[in-house]
C-alpha cells in the first residue's frame, strides 16, 4: 500500500506532503508516513531544511476520529510531533487551510510556521469531549503566552492566519501558492543560516495567575456539566508549572482520562451522526431540483424567521401576507432579525440583503418562485385554502412546502393536483437561529422533492432530519410523551420545581415547566384542547395546568406561571401548589429523588422514540438523537437519548418501564422495538449500523 505521505527533494529542500482525503486526518498510515519522512530527512545529506504540506483544502484535519475507542497503534501522535521537533535540521509547517487539533499540533512540532492568508488554526477537541493531546496545550502557551491558549482550548475555538501572526503562533504570513511561498521562505531561512528552534525548549512566558480562576469560573458556567473545557484549562496550567517533558506526560494523562469518559463517546457519536443524518439510502443518486428563489406565506414570527433564514443564505424571498399592514409588520420583523444577525457577526450588511425581499398581498407573485413555504395558522381548513391557491399559481416543478408542526402533510398535499411536489419543512423557532429542520415526507412525495429539501437545508446551514407523517412528527411527538411523564410525576409527588432542577442537572438547558412558562402556557392548553376529542379515558388531564390557564397565568408573558417573574428571573410560584394538591387528591405520593425524576423522564423519551423508530417515523435511532440534540436542547455530551439508552442498558430501562406499567399501564406501554431489541440482545447503535 502506498503511503499517504510523500517525500521529495528539490535542491536542498525536502518537501513532505500529506495526502489523505477528504480532510487529511492523522490516521495510523499518516502518522507512520510522517515518522518515516522525518527519519529520511534526518539521514538525507542533500536536504538541509524540510517543509510539511497538506494536500487538498485542509492542512490537516486532526487525529483520525474513527480510530478513537479502538486499540491505539504506534507511532502515537504526541510521539510523532516530538519526532518532528527533535529533527536535527529545521522543519517548516506550511499551512494553507484549516490546521485543526492534532493538525495544529503537528504545526507546533515544526520549528517554523508559515501560513497563507485564509488558513486557520484551531483546537476543536472539546467539541469531541477531549483536549489537545499531542503537545498542543504545552507548546502553544510557550509560543503565545497563556492568554490565547485559554481563549482557544476550552472553547474549541480557532484563529485566522492574521490573528495567529499577531499572537505569535506563526512566524510568517504570505499570500499565494503555499508550495511556492514555502520554498521562498525555506530558501530565506537557509540564507539566514537559521537552525532548529524547538518550541518545547522555550520557557513558558510569565502569566497572570488569576487567569486560570477566571477561565474556570467562565467555563463552569458556560459548559454546564462538560468535563473537557475544564480539563483543557488544567492542561494549559500544567504548562506553566511543569518542565516540558513532564507537562507532555500530564497532558497525555488528562487526554487519556477523557478518552474513557461517556462524554467523549457521546460527543463523537454526535459528530458522526451530524454527517450520517442526511445520508439516506433512498436519496442516493437522486438529483435535487434547483432552488433559486423562495416564497413564504405568512409573515408572523415563524414566517418572518423562515424568510430571514432564506435571505441569510442569499436566496431572494417573496413574502405573501393578507394585507399591506401585515406585510409591513413582517418586513419590520425581518429587518429586526437581519439587524440582530449583523450584531452577532453573521451578516455584513442588512440593507443590501433586504433588497432581496419582496412583500406582496397577492399569491400571483409566487408564479415564478422555485419553492414556497407556508407558515400560516395551524388549522387544516386554512392550510387547504393556502395550498389550493399555491396549486393554482405556482409553476410546474415548483416545490410546495408546509411548516406545520403537527398537521397531516398527506392531507395537505391532497388539497393540490400535485401531491408529489408537496413536503413538510418543519422549522423550529426562531427559524433563522435554530439548527434543526424536520423534513416531513408523505408517501406521495417524489424522491427529488425530498432531495431538494435536504439540499435547501444544507444551503440554510440547517441540520435536516427526515420524518414520517404523524401528529408531532419525530420531535414534538416525543416531547408530548416526556412532558406527559413530567405531569404524571407531579401527580405522584414531585413538584414542578424539583422536576425542572433534576432535568437541568441532567444537562438540558431548561426543565419542562420553565420551558412551558417561556413558550406560554396557553400553547399547552390549546394543544390539550385540540387533542381532547381523541383523548383516551385512561389518560390523565393536568387539571392544575388548565386552572393556571383560566387564571391567566400564562408564564413569562404575564409575569406568572410555574414561576413568578421579575424580568426573566423566575422564582417558584407557591400559588400553584394548592392547584396541584387538589389534582393529586388521595393518590399515593412518592418521595422523588433527582435520579428517579431523570430516569422516568428519560425512559418516557426513549420509549416513545423507540415507537417512532419502530413505526418508521424516524428512519434510524440516530435520527432521533439528532432531532433531540438540535431542536430540544438535549446535551450534546450525552450523544442523544438513544445513545444514552444504550449506555445505561436497554434491558434495565425496559424492566423499569414494565415496573411503572403495573401502576399506569396506559402510559408505560413498552415500545415493541424496545422489547424486540432486548430479546435479541441488540442496541439502538446496532440498528444504526445495520442501516448504514
Ligand atoms: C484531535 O486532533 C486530538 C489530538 O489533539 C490528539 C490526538 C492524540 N477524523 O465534516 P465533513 C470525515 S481530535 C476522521 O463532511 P467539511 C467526516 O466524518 C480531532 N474523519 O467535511 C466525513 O466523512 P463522510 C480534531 C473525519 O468539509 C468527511 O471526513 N479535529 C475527521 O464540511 C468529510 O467531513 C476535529 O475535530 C477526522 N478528524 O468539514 C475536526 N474530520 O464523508 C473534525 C472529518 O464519511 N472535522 N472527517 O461522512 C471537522 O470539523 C470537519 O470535518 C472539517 C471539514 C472542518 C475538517
Amino acid at each position: 500500500m502506498t503511503s499517504p505521505v510523500r517525500y521529495d527533494v528539490t535542491g536542498e529542500i525536502a518537501v513532505i506532503t500529506i495526502a489523505n482525503p477528504p480532510v487529511n486526518a492523522l490516521g495510523h498510515a499518516v502518522r507512520q508516513g510522517l515518522w518515516d519522512a522525518i527519519d529520511r530527512f534526518d539521514a538525507d545529506a542533500q536536504a538541509r531544511i524540510a517543509i510539511i504540506l497538506g494536500e487538498g483544502a485542509l492542512f490537516l484535519g486532526g487525529a483520525d476520529i474513527s480510530e478513537f475507542g479502538k486499540p491505539p497503534k504506534e507511532p502515537h501522535l504526541p510521539d510523532v510531533c516530538t519526532h518532528i521537533e527533535r529533527a536535527s535540521k529545521p522543519v517548516i509547517a506550511a499551512v494553507h487551510g484549516p490546521a485543526l487539533g492534532g493538525g495544529c499540533e503537528v504545526a507546533l512540532g515544526a520549528h517554523y510556521r508559515l501560513a497563507i492568508k485564509g488558513a486557520r488554526f484551531g483546537f476543536p477537541e472539546v467539541q469531541l469531549g477531549l483536549i489537545p493531546g499531542a503537545g498542543g496545550s504545552q507548546r502553544m502557551p510557550r509560543l503565545t503566552g497563556v492568554g490565547p491558549a485559554l481563549d482557544m482550548m476550552p472553547a474549541g475555538g480557532s484563529v485566522t492566519a492574521d490573528q495567529a501572526l499577531d499572537i505569535g503562533l506563526i512566524d510568517h504570513l504570505a499570500e499565494g501558492d503555499v508550495h511556492e511561498q514555502a520554498m521562498i521562505y525555506a530558501k530565506g531561512l537557509l540564507a539566514d543560516g537559521v537552525d532548529v528552534r524547538r518550541v518545547g525548549d522555550l520557557p513558558c512566558p510569565a502569566y497572570d495567575a488569576d487567569a486560570f480562576d477566571a477561565a474556570r469560573t467562565l467555563w463552569t458556567r458556560k459548559a454546564r456539566g462538560e468535563v473537557a473545557p475544564l480539563t483543557a484549562i488544567d492542561a494549559v496550567e500544567a504548562a506553566t508549572r511543569l518542565p516540558f517533558d513532564e507537562g507532555i506526560k500530564e497532558e497525555r494523562r488528562l487526554f487519556l482520562s477523557l478518552m474513557e469518559t461517556p462524554q467523549r463517546a457521546g460527543m463523537i457519536h454526535a459528530f458522526f451522526n451530524d454527517r450520517k443524518v442526511s445520508k439516506l439510502p433512498e436519496l442516493k443518486g437522486v438529483a435535487p431540483r434547483e432552488i433559486a428563489s423562495v416564497g413564504v406565506i405568512g409573515g408572523g414570527t415563524m414566517g418572518a424567521g423562515i424568510a430571514t433564514a432564506c435571505l441569510l443564505a442569499g436566496l431572494p424571498v417573496t413574502l405573501v401576507e393578507r394585507d399591506e399592514a401585515s406585510a409591513e409588520k413582517a418586513r419590520a420583523t425581518i429587518t429586526g432579525n437581519l439587524d440582530a444577525a449583523v450584531k452577532r457577526g453573521k451578516l455584513k450588511d442588512a440593507e443590501s440583503t433586504l433588497t432581496k425581499l419582496t412583500t406582496v398581498t397577492d399569491y400571483a407573485a409566487l408564479s415564478d418562485v422555485d419553492l414556497a413555504i407556508e407558515a400560516v395558522f395551524e388549522d387544516m381548513s386554512v392550510k387547504h385554502d393556502v395550498f389550493t391557491k399555491l396549486d393554482a399559481v405556482m409553476k410546474p416543478g415548483a416545490v410546495l412546502a408546509t411548516n406545520t408542526s403537527y398537521l397531516d402533510v398527506t392531507e395537505i398535499a391532497a388539497a393540490t393536483s400535485r401531491p408529489a411536489d408537496v413536503i413538510g419543512l418543519h422549522f423550529f423557532s426562531p427559524a433563522h437561529v435554530m439548527k434543526l429542520l424536520e423534513i416531513v415526507v408523505p408517501d406521495t412525495t417524489a424522491p427529488e422533492v425530498t432531495a431538494t429539501a435536504f439540499a435547501l437545508a444544507k444551503r440554510l446551514k440547517k441540520t435536516a432530519v427526515k420524518a414520517g407523517v404523524c401528529d408531532g412528527f419525530i420531535g414534538n411527538r416525543i416531547l408530548a410523551t416526556y412532558r406527559g411523564a413530567a405531569d404524571r410525576m407531579i401527580l405522584a409527588g414531585a413538584s414542578p420545581w424539583e422536576i425542572d432542577a433534576a432535568i437541568k442537572a441532567f444537562g438540558l438547558p431548561m426543565g419542562p415547566f420553565e420551558m412551558g412558562d417561556l413558550a406560554g402556557l396557553d400553547i399547552g392548553y390549546m394543544t390539550r384542547q385540540r387533542k381532547a376529542p381523541d383523548r383516551d379515558p385512561r389518560d390523565i388531564v393536568p387539571t392544575w395546568a388548565d386552572a393556571m390557564y383560566h387564571n391567566g397565568w400564562l408564564g413569562q408573558k404575564t409575569g406568572q406561571g410555574y414561576y413568578t417573574y421579575e424580568g426573566r428571573k423566575g422564582t417558584p410560584n407557591d400559588a400553584v401548589k394548592p392547584l396541584i394538591d387538589e389534582a393529586r387528591g388521595d393518590r399515593p405520593q412518592l418521595d422523588f429523588t433527582p435520579e428517579m425524576i431523570q430516569r422516568r423522564y428519560m425512559a418516557a423519551m426513549v420509549n416513545e422514540a423507540a415507537k417512532v423508530v419502530g413505526e418508521g417515523i424516524a428512519a434510524r435511532p440516530l435520527d432521533v438523537d439528532v432531532t433531540l440534540l438540535y431542536g430540544y436542547g438535549f446535551p450534546r455530551w450525552r450523544g442523544g437519548p438513544m445513545h444514552w439508552a444504550d449506555s445505561v442498558g436497554l434491558d434495565a430501562l425496559l424492566n423499569d418501564i414494565k415496573d411503572w406499567a403495573k401502576d399506569d399501564p396506559y402510559f408505560w406501554q413498552p415500545a415493541p422495538l424496545l422489547e424486540q431489541l432486548v430479546a435479541e440482545g441488540r442496541t439502538f447503535s446496532d440498528l444504526n449500523e445495520a442501516s448504514a
